[in-house]
């Protein structure tokens, strides 16, 4: 007998083989989940998502919520308002500074200055019915009348009005006139088809400043459903005879530039081109959808130009609001110079805003553009709607695969060192089997 089996019992020799034994059968079964069940069901989902993007331009919705949001709207908005005015009184302030033209406040938190009030008649405002919708301007306090020889006129029109139902539809963009007897209201008729939550936005120009106001909410009665939201991230809409497509990143950060490009096709594919439409290839609002946020923007017209108003050091901007800030170009790039749309067009016509989001949450976007020649009076357009939900940070740099891979990798590894360390077959355990 040797030494060795002294000093290794056959007993605990054996519990050791056991133990080895049944260390083997879980790591190997560790190993058999990770690289046969786990990752390569990770990498599917992961395909699957790819999938799922390109199902998108296939005008899939993949994507539907069903909110009710009208009581939040109510709390969001009384909670909104006296933090606005804090905002705005230091907003304004770098605005002046950074030379920026426009200012965004709600109607009823402006308490000197100028000022658009809304009004309607006659109450109750029902579907079907044709209400006369007239904004008032004037400055606080007291309600001082501004004629309509003090405005100036920006993008063909005195003054621009955007409206919404609460579920984010039902969007309008529709320019008052001004009365003969009264050149400091400007009046619309107006009938609305569906009833529910609207909210109303109107911006007029004043020394060089374009002033945009929030109303209050207006509450349309009839029959129907009063809200129907429907949340999609498709990026292709089909609206009218055309298609739309917007491009953008996939991960749209907050406070980070993202540029939208919009491309406009038949139902055929034909590459669309478009006429000027109040003075620019396409008007593009963005609303957030707790009514919160609020900019219109249009790229600068290419080579058309009957603004009357003087132009502006950054006339793509109709409107910056206190919120969101963007400028847009009108781009002509050919075939292939564009990754996401490409088409087999040579000349395919992008449209592209730059858009800073100020906040995250969740935007929709409605694009406006008249296709060359279409019959349409000349303040109407087609509109394309898009939503875009504003991330916090852009996701983890390396996506979750790959991350999952080499966390595999450096288990593999530690665990194959524990077990070489640990396990290493001795030469007097060879000898015990004599
Ligand atoms: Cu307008």
């Amino acid at each position: 007998m040797s030494d060795e089996q002294q000093i290794y019992p056959k007993e605990t020799l054996n519990k050791f083989r056991q133990w080895h034994f049944w260390w083997l059968v879980v790591f190997s079964f560790l190993l058999i989940i990770t690289f046969v069940y786990y990752l390569p069901t990770r990498f599917l989902q992961q395909s699957g998502l790819v999938e799922n993007h390109k199902g998108d331009q296939l005008m899939r919705e993949h994507m539907e919520q069903g909110m009710t949001e009208e009581e939040m709207n109510r709390h969001a908005e009384e909670e909104r308002g006296s933090q606005m005015m804090d905002d705005y009184e230091e907003m304004a302030d770098d605005y002046v500074a950074e030379g920026f033209e426009a200012l965004y406040r709600e109607e009823g938190d402006v308490k000197d200055g100028l000022v658009v009030n809304l009004n309607i008649s006659p109450v109750p405002y029902n579907v079907g019915v044709s209400l006369s919708v007239d904004f008032f301007v004037n400055t606080k306090p007291g309600n001082v009348p501004v004629p309509t020889n003090q405005l100036q006129i920006e993008h063909t029109k005195l003054m621009h009005v955007v409206g919404l139902r609460s579920d984010m539809n039902e969007f309008f963009h529709i320019h008052p006139e001004f009365l003969a007897d009264d050149p400091s209201i400007f009046n619309i008729k107006r009938t609305f088809q569906k009833p529910g939550f609207y909210k109303i936005w109107s911006s007029v120009k004043k020394d060089d400043v374009i002033h945009t106001f929030g109303h209050p909410e207006v509450s349309i009665n009839g029959a129907g459903t009063r809200e129907d939201k429907k949340v999609s991230f498709s990026r292709n809409v089909i609206t009218e005879n055309y298609q739309v497509s917007m491009a953008t990143d996939d991960t749209v950060i907050k406070e980070r530039e993202v540029e939208l490009s919009f491309d406009i096709h038949t139902l055929t594919g034909r590459e669309v081109e478009v006429e000027p439409y109040l003075d620019a290839d396409m008007h593009l609002t963005i609303i957030k959808d707790d009514w919160s946020q609020f900019l219109h923007t249009h790229p600068e017209g290419t080579g058309h130009s009957h603004s009357q108003a003087p132009r502006l050091p950054n006339p793509s901007a109709l409107i910056r609001t206190s919120i969101a800030f963007a400028h847009g170009d009108a781009e002509d790039e050919s075939a292939g110079a564009t990754d996401e749309h490409q088409t087999t067009a040579s000349d395919d016509e992008v449209i592209s805003f730059h858009v800073t989001f100020p906040e995250i949450g969740l935007y929709k976007t409605f694009a406006q553009f008249r296709p060359q020649g279409i019959d349409l009076p000349s303040d109407e357009a087609i509109t394309a709607e898009f939503w875009i939900q504003v991330e916090e940070k852009a996701p983890f740099p390396i996506s979750q695969w790959w991350f999952l891979l080499a966390i595999s990798a450096i288990l593999i590894a530690g665990l194959s060192w524990v077990v070489n360390k640990y396990l290493k077959v001795k030469p007097e355990d060879v000898q015990i089997q004599k």
